[in-house]
C-alpha cells in the first residue's frame, strides 16, 4: 500500500491545478526540509502552489532552499486549492487547518506525507511509514518510486530532515536504510558538515545557559527509574534564551544512562506545560504516556501539552 500510494499521489500531484503545502506549527528541521523539498519539486514541474506554516521558520533552518517562499498568512481563497498536502504533521490538529480540511469541498483532496504513527484519519491518500527516520525519508521514497531526480537542493533537504530528526544519527530510528540514503544524498551534493553547522553547532550563550538550568533541575524518579527535568518561564526569562535555544535539550538529556527515559516539562507563555518524552530503551514506548495525556508521537520520542504551571514544593516539582 505504501509504495502504491506513492504512485497514486504522483499522478494526483501532476494533475493538480493549485496545491496547498502545510507543515506543523513551531516547525522542526524535518518539517521545514520536507516542505522545501516539495517546493523544489513543484517548481520544476511548474505546478502552482502555496506553502504555509502558521509559525515563523526558525533561523537555523533558513539555509535550506526556498524557505523564503513559506508564508505565515493564510491565502484569501482556500477553496481555489484542489490538493492539500500536510507534511510531517502527525495529526489533523497539528496541520493547524482543522476547519479547512474537515470542511473541504468535494474537489479538494488531501495527501498526507508523514512518519508519525497514525492518530486520526483525515486524508484521502496517506503516505505514512512509521519506520522512516524522518518525513524527508518518506519523500525520498516518493522521489525514487516515481523516478524523480534528486538534485543537490532536494538532497540537502532530505539529509537535513534525517540528521535533525535522528538527533544527528543518534536515535534508534537510525536504520541501515537511513545511513544508506544519507550517503546517497552526500553523493548527490548535500554537505553534512554545513548542515550540522547550521542546525546543531549553533548554540548561543543564552541557549547554553538554559541547557545548564535544565541539567541542574534534573532529578531521577526512583520508583519508575525515569529522569525528570523542568524549564520554568522564569528560567527562560533569566537566561534570555529563545524558542530555538530550547530545541534539542530533551534529546541531549536523554543521553543520561541507567534510566528508562526522560520527561522534560516546560512552561509555555499561554499557561500550558509542554512535556517531551525520550527513551532509548527498546522495552519502553513513551508514546503511550503521551497518548494518555492527549499528545502523540513516536515510541522513542513523543510529547503532550497540559494546562497548569510548575511549582517547587516539598523538595519536588509539581504541576498546579
Ligand atoms: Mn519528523
Amino acid at each position: 500500500m505504501y509504495y502504491r500510494n506513492h504512485r497514486i499521489a504522483y499522478r494526483k500531484i501532476k494533475k493538480a491545478k493549485k496545491i496547498f503545502l502545510v507543515i506543523h506549527e513551531k516547525p522542526d528541521g524535518d518539517a521545514v526540509s520536507s516542505i522545501c523539498a516539495m517546493i523544489d519539486f513543484l517548481e520544476q514541474e511548474k505546478i502552482d502552489y502555496y506553502a504555509y506554516c502558521v509559525s515563523d521558520i526558525p533561523e537555523n533552518f533558513l539555509f535550506l532552499p526556498h524557505t523564503e517562499k513559506i508564508n505565515n498568512a493564510m491565502p484569501e481563497d482556500f477553496s481555489s486549492f484542489d490538493l492539500i498536502i500536510p507534511l510531517d504533521c502527525g495529526s489533523l490538529s497539528r496541520t493547524t487547518l482543522i476547519s479547512e480540511i474537515l470542511g473541504r469541498k468535494k474537489h479538494q483532496k488531501v495527501i498526507e506525507f508523514d512518519h508519525h504513527p497514525k492518530v486520526d484519519s483525515y486524508s484521502d491518500i496517506e503516505i505514512r511509514e512509521v519506520r522512516a527516520a524522518s518525513t524527508t525519508q518518506v519523500i525520498y521514497d516518493f522521489f525514487k518510486k516515481n523516478r524523480i531526480k534528486i538534485n543537490k537542493a532536494r538532497a540537502t533537504c532530505i539529509l537535513t530532515g534525517i540528521s535533525t530528526d535522528t538527533g544527528n544519527f543518534l536515535y534508534p530510528s537510525t536504520s541501515e536504510k537511513t545511513i544508506r540514503i544519507s550517503s546517497e544524498m552526500m553523493i548527490r551534493g548535500a554537505r553534512l558538515p554545513n548542515i550540522l553547522e547550521s542546525t546543531w553547532r549553533n548554540k548561543s550563550l543564552s541557549g547554553m545557559k538554559l541547557w545548564g538550568l535544565a541539567i541542574n533541575n534534573l532529578e531521577i524518579n526512583k520508583k519508575y527509574n525515569f529522569a525528570v527535568t523542568v524549564i520554568t518561564k522564569k528560567d527562560i526569562e533569566e537566561s534570555g534564551a529563545t524558542e530555538e535555544d530550547i530545541e534539542g535539550i530533551s534529546g541531549f538529556l536523554s543521553n543520561l544512562n541507567e534510566v528508562k527515559g526522560l520527561l522534560m516539562l516546560r512552561e509555555e507563555d499561554d499557561g500550558t506545560i509542554k512535556g517531551s518524552l525520550r527513551t532509548s530503551d527498546d522495552n519502553v514506548d513513551v508514546s503511550k504516556i503521551a497518548n494518555a495525556l492527549g499528545g502523540g508521537g513516536h515510541s522513542k520520542a513523543s510529547g503532550f501539552k497540559i494546562n497548569g504551571k510548575l511549582v517547587h514544593k516539598n523538595n519536588r516539582w509539581m504541576i498546579e
